[in-house]
């Protein structure tokens, strides 16, 4: 069957972090869009990814009218630790970049505060739509037409704004001939443990061993989220929580591994390391946004707040258009983005590249590492470096 067509200003294709927060963003400057969202919102909720906030990201969210619950919640770090040799050295992250620090909030968390306000206002979001497809966005009358209930819609819209993720539609849609990737994919992937238990450490360790990268993080002061460095064929079920646990330990410094306390993981999942860039980012009335143009490795606690970066500059370019006919901050938007995108895509792979265990890499490659983090540990210089690349480079 075949519904009727309707008509937006812009159409989000996801409901993940990038396209709630465009359109809160754009709903606040009463631009009227739709987003198209393939799952459940319970879904999108259960998947359990970033946990730390820049400064900007956490600007973004207040201005969108989701900072209420992120301030009263979120804990504010005003630094973090690396660990190696048995040791540990703490980046003053504050005190490095003149003040400013980094909000652990889970994005699982971010995303609800962003659902629960675009409900508030009464802005569309479309959930378990099928087959979304874009059409005609190489040219100024875009479409987008997506199945629900067995019923096919059809949104005519001035832009579309992929928001729909690493393996969504958007970014397959372009024409190869149009698009330029570069990727490099890590032979090792992050085996995430969530627990009821309090975090071994107040502040997030990175730690680098010989049997592999260990990441002590958090939720809250009671609700722990650790992570160690697997081989991509590891399967979830090799890893019952007694092995986690053991192994976790083994890669911290020994006063760390004291103060881990283990309890029943309430989540445990594997994901794989990437970085991938798309250039560009703007196909005439297409952009793309968030992981649908790029993916950083989690070690540089990048990924979420590059999507708000991204959508920081298109919300603003779109609502300059709509509010004055200008285009300049739509054309200039793939550019900008990408500018900061490289500069986190680089923070990412080099702290990957110093904290893991690369076995090809042999004794050298190990002790290249062993000298990186030590020139950190005894360089104002090299830490600064470090600091503010992690609270976040300015937009
Ligand atoms: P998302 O992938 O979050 O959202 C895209 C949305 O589009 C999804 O809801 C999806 O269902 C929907 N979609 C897909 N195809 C569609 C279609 N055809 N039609 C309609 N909708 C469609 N970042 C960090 O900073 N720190 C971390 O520790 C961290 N850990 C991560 C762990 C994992 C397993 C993954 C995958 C990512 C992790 N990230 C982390 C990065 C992550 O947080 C992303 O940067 C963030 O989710 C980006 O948000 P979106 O761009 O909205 O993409
Ligand atoms: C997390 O808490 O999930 C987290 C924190 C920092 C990272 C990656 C993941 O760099």
């Amino acid at each position: 069957m075949t519904g009727q067509v309707s008509r937006r200003q812009v159409c989000i294709i996801g409901a993940g972090p990038s396209g709630l927060l465009l359109g809160q963003l754009l709903a606040r400057a009463n631009v009227d869009a739709l987003i198209i969202e393939a799952k459940r919102a319970d879904y999108v909720l259960s998947r359990i990814r970033a946990g730390v906030l820049e400064s900007g990201l956490t600007e973004l969210l207040r201005e969108a009218g989701c900072g209420e619950r992120l301030d009263r919640e979120g804990l504010v770090h005003h630094g973090f630790s690396l660990a190696f040799d048995d040791r540990t050295h703490r980046i003053d992250l504050s005190k490095l970049t003149g003040g400013k620090a980094v909000t652990v909030y889970g994005q699982t968390e971010v995303t609800r505060d962003l659902m629960e306000a675009r409900a508030a206002l009464g802005a569309p979001t479309v959930y378990e739509a099928e087959d979304v497809a874009l059409h005609d966005f190489d040219t100024d009358r875009p479409r987008v037409t997506y199945r629900k209930d067995g019923v096919t819609h059809e949104i005519a819209c001035d832009f579309i704004a992929g928001c729909d993720g690493f393996h969504g539609v958007s970014r397959r849609s372009v024409p190869e001939r149009a698009i330029t990737s570069f990727e490099r994919v890590y032979a090792f992937g992050w085996l995430g443990l969530l627990a009821d238990v309090p975090p071994a450490s107040e502040e997030l360790v990175y730690a680098r061993h010989a049997r592999g990268f260990a990441l002590v993080s958090m939720r809250s002061r009671t609700r722990s989220r650790s992570y160690i460095q697997v081989p991509l064929a590891d399967r979830v079920e090799d890893w019952p929580d007694d092995r986690f646990y053991d192994e976790l330990r083994l890669r911290l410094p020994q006063d760390v591994a004291a103060r881990v306390t283990p309890g029943p993981s309430i989540e445990k999942s594997i994901a794989p390391l990437r970085s991938f860039v798309a250039e560009p980012m703007r196909f005439g009335s297409l952009f793309l946004a968030g992981d649908a143009a790029h993916i950083v490795p989690p070690t540089g606690a990048k990924g979420l707040n590059l999507a708000a970066s991204d959508v920081h500059y298109l919300s603003s370019g779109l609502i300059e258009y709509f509010a004055g006919g200008s285009r300049a901050g739509i054309d200039a938007y793939s550019q900008r983005a990408l500018a900061r995108i490289w500069k986190a895509e680089r923070f990412s792979w080099w702290m990957t590249s110093m904290l893991h265990a690369f076995p090809d890499a042999g004794d050298f490659g190990a002790r290249m590492q062993l000298a990186e983090l030590d020139y950190i540990a005894s360089s104002p210089a090299a830490a600064t470096v470090v600091a503010e690349n992690y609270v976040g480079l300015p937009f």
